[in-house]
């Protein structure tokens, strides 16, 4: 049983999130998604999400290639969860490349090229440039 692990706020759920979970869970047969709490996200990244953190749980729970999604709460979990979950590969968007090599310790480390084109920043403008326009 090989377990993957990666990391995200996942807000207004899209295609390129889609396409790396897709991609991660292709790299063994358990995926664990640390989904990014609210008061992280505004705390550390002074991201507002849209959708809660029970909300985006409950979209990322949905997906079929997602097999269990916990919370993440701080910086400094990744080595821990890494441990907790006997985790034999970290994934991440290539967006990140290299943050994360000090799990090359505990695990394979592997950033996957990012879907090009489409954010979560990207919907709003395009959603505010649409309700501007009438
Ligand atoms: N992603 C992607 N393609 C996109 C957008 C996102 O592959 N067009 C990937 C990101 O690289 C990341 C995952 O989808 O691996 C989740 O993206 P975000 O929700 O933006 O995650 P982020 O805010 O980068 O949080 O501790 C790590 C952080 O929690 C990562």
């Amino acid at each position: 049983m090989k377990r993957v692990i990666t990391y995200g706020t996942f807000d207004l759920l899209h295609y390129g999130h889609i396409n790396l979970l897709r991609r991660a869970k292709a790299l063994g047969d358990y995926l664990v998604v640390v989904l990014s709490s609210d008061e992280f996200n505004w705390r550390e990244k002074h991201k507002k999400c849209y959708f809660t953190y029970e909300e985006r749980k409950q979209l990322l729970e949905a997906i079929r290639y997602v097999d269990l999604v916990i919370p993440e709460n701080n910086w400094e979990q990744k080595r821990s969860d890494v441990k907790e979950y006997h985790i034999n590969t970290f994934v991440m968007g290539d967006d990140w490349e290299g943050k994360f090599d000090f799990l090359k310790e505990y695990c394979e480390v592997v950033y996957l090229e990012r879907t090009p084109e489409i954010s979560t920043t990207q919907i709003k403008k395009d959603l505010n440039s649409m309700e501007a326009k009438g």
